[in-house]
């Protein structure tokens, strides 16, 4: 178990609107805003989806270099570049987002309805952006949304190798309708396959969608993982409170760190460990 705990935020994703989460950040600046608060408050990798001038999402390659640039300019943080997009985006335009040479990238490890969606992703595209990673030097966040993506993930270790950086991170997205349950028993299962059948010294995030959030940060606490946390997730802070911030769910889950004994990571301590290229 590590010593400290490595917290991700997700502060966009691309399935809320601006117009019902007026608190989601979808521009540039407000994006940058976001992050260099999220920095302040624990964070240590930003997972970043990005919109266009309407607010939508959009995989355009200028205005992700822009982003990624901008992030760097303005914070320290891991930038990590989604490749799963929204559902309606297609393989060619998920690879190239690798073109814009984030520090890591999202890799989803299978197929999985997502509420009235399908969230497609084919054996044959996760081995493409498998191996444009590790030749653009980007490091995968191996994504989870049900317990077979472990064991496709392991198949894929076995026949392509280690990803850039030799050390292997995946991070349960739980509470998809469509996915695995997000609970405290799925974490543990998840958790226990990750021993049992990733490299040794393997890590894992856990993020629960909606009000799955709390009980999936805490179980991941206990069980020796890390946690992702942001708008992408979940807008809702407690029943009928809305989020105001990112940062007001990093600081929860750099209190809840803290509380475990296992307090927020330094961005430094997690490029090393996550194998983040100098
Ligand atoms: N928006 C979902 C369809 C990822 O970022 O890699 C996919 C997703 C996963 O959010
Ligand atoms: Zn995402």
């Amino acid at each position: 178990m590590t010593a400290s705990t490595l917290i991700t935020v997700a502060p966009t994703g691309a399935e809320s609107q601006k117009a019902d989460v007026p608190a989601l950040p979808v521009t540039l600046p407000e994006l940058v805003k976001t992050a260099v608060e999220c920095q302040e408050a624990g964070a240590a990798v930003i997972h970043v989806h990005i919109r266009d001038d309407d607010g939508q999402p959009t995989l355009d390659g200028q205005r992700l270099r822009d982003t990624v640039a901008a992030l760097r300019e303005s914070t320290d943080l891991i930038v990590q570049l989604s490749t799963g997009g929204s559902v309606s985006d297609g393989e060619t335009a998920r690879l190239a987002v690798l073109d814009a040479a984030p520090d890591m990238a999202s890799c989803t490890m299978g197929t999985v309805n997502f509420g009235d969606d399908v969230f497609m992703n084919r054996w044959g595209f996760i081995v493409d952006l498998h191996e444009k990673m590790r030749a653009n030097q980007v490091v995968p966040e191996y994504e989870i949304f049900d317990l077979g993506h472990l064991a496709n993930l392991e198949r894929l270790l076995s026949k392509h190798g280690l990803p850039f950086g030799e050390h292997v991170h995946v991070d349960f997205v739980l509470g998809v309708p469509g996915g695995a349950a997000g609970d405290a028993a799925t974490v543990a299962a998840m958790a226990e396959a990750v021993r049992r059948h990733l490299p040794d010294g393997s890590t894992f995030a856990a993020t629960g969608i909606g009000r799955t959030t709390l009980p999936v940060m805490f179980a991941s606490l206990a069980g020796g993982g890390h946690v992702r946390v942001g708008m992408e997730d979940t807008v809702s802070f407690a029943r009928r409170q809305p989020v105001e911030s990112n940062a007001q769910l990093v600081r929860r889950a750099a209190e809840a760190a803290a509380l475990a004994q296992r307090p927020a990571m330094a961005i430094d301590r997690a490029r090393d460990l996550l194998g983040i290229r100098k």
